[in-house]
């Protein structure tokens, strides 16, 4: 699988570690170089359009946003802080590739760097972590898994009770012959 980081120069030197959270995230999960592509864009309120560009090539199984959002240096704060989540929980939904927040939204720039590696965690890692769930996921559901699904669920559902006995798999218990996979809108 092939991970993207966009990370904002804005408070770049903070945005270096959560870079640098991400890429351990990834390589601990055995990415190789050739596996993870880092993108450079202005500012958090560029995320968004850099990782809607990125899922559409479909080339990425998982893009992970970075930045840092420090209240006590702007007036747009609220409007910056948004427009990313927003945005990228938006290229989430449009793509149906997993695009996960990193962004750190604080007052002071002290608790932007205690949360950029310090000592409330890194917010890239993070968000990395979840990009890797996600795809996982994302990925058990498109070969037809029933990933995620408690067994007293399953055994609710008639047609999981078939797919249970074997006589067909779950996806097509429920909706029929699996469709082609992919971007959910390209
Ligand atoms: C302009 C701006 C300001 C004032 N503050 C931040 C910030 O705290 N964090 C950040 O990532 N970016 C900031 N930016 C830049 C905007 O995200 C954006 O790049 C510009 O408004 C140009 O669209």
């Amino acid at each position: 699988m092939r991970f993207a980081i966009v990370a904002a120069r804005f408070n770049e030197r903070i945005t270096q570690r959560l870079v640098a959270g991400a890429l351990g995230a990834l390589r601990a999960a055995r990415l190789g170089p050739d596996a993870i592509e880092v993108h450079w864009v202005p500012g958090s309120f560029e995320l968004a359009q850099a990782a809607g560009h990125l899922a559409a090539t479909g080339r990425f199984a998982g893009i992970v946003c970075v930045g840092v959002v420090i209240r006590g240096q702007t007036p747009h704060f609220e409007h910056i802080a948004r427009e990313a989540a927003s945005g990228i929980r938006q290229v989430a939904l449009e793509y149906g590739v997993p695009a996960t927040f990193g962004v750190i939204t604080s007052l002071t720039e002290e608790q932007a760097w205690a949360r950029a590696g310090g000592e409330v965690g890194n917010r890239g890692e993070e968000a990395a972590e979840a990009a890797l769930q996600m795809a996982e996921w994302v990925r058990s559901i498109q070969n037809g898994g029933a990933a995620g699904r408690s067994p007293a669920r399953l055994s609710t559902s008639p047609a999981a009770e078939r797919a249970s006995r074997g006589h067909v798999r779950l996806d097509q218990a429920t909706r029929g012959p699996r469709r082609p996979q992919g971007p959910r809108y390209k």
